[in-house]
């Protein structure tokens, strides 16, 4: 399903490895849990995250980046699941992006209530890259806007095993999550875990 230039949605691409792509999930949140983090401007952001891979994403009151190393442990990020770069290769290549290398995984965890307020994602080097979206667990309603942070954005509802592919004109798309509606799932309980997938360095 085309959702914009560039933006394509897989609708169960990731359906019958959820499994083993949650036990993945859950592999990096043991070397690395999930945390709160802070905005630059000082607020506790609504969803938990961790990261894997050479680049992991954080924020923090000097700002957002990507950083080699887990602020909580010091430590180097857990290292990127084979079956995490297979997934956005195959997805990047059904979107017609040839040769997707990952190198940078972000994991959100929403439990109900959290929310992911519109924003860009800027903080790559490369934006002729795309970036393949994973979700896993409760849906949730995906705000997609244009160019302009005023653009209306248009409500997707995005379900446990949808794969989406965002490159082209859309990679710089305002983009959020309204608030997750309370509710439970067979493969993650009380909760939505979505994972980045993206090329950072
Ligand atoms: C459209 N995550 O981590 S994934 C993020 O569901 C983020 O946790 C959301 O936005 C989530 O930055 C949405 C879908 C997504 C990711 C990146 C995009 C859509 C995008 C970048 C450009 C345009
Ligand atoms: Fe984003």
């Amino acid at each position: 399903m085309i959702l914009g230039p560039g933006a394509v949605l897989l609708r169960g691409f990731a359906l019958h490895d959820a499994e083993s792509l949650l036990d993945a999930v859950a592999r990096i949140a043991r070397a690395a849990p999930f945390r709160f983090m802070q905005t630059p401007g000082g607020f506790r952001m609504s969803a938990s995250m961790t990261n894997a891979g050479a680049a992991g994403w954080v924020s923090d009151r000097r700002g957002y980046r990507y950083d080699a190393r887990d602020p909580d442990s010091g430590k180097p990020w857990p290292k990127l699941p084979a079956a995490f770069t297979t997934l956005a290769g195959a997805a990047a290549t059904a979107a017609r992006f040839e040769g997707f290398v990952p190198d940078a995984c972000l994991i959100n965890r929403y439990e109900p209530g959290a929310r992911l307020s519109l924003h860009q994602d800027k903080n790559e080097r490369d934006f002729s890259q795309p970036i393949v979206s994973l979700s896993l667990g409760l849906p949730a309603v995906f705000l997609f806007g244009g160019l302009t942070r005023t653009d209306t954005p248009r409500r997707v509802r995005l379900e446990h095993g949808d794969v989406a592919v965002w490159g082209g004109p859309s990679r710089l798309a305002f983009h959020g999550i309204a608030p997750l509606k309370d509710g439970e799932h067979p493969a993650t309980g009380r909760c939505r875990i979505n994972v980045t997938l993206r090329r950072a360095l």
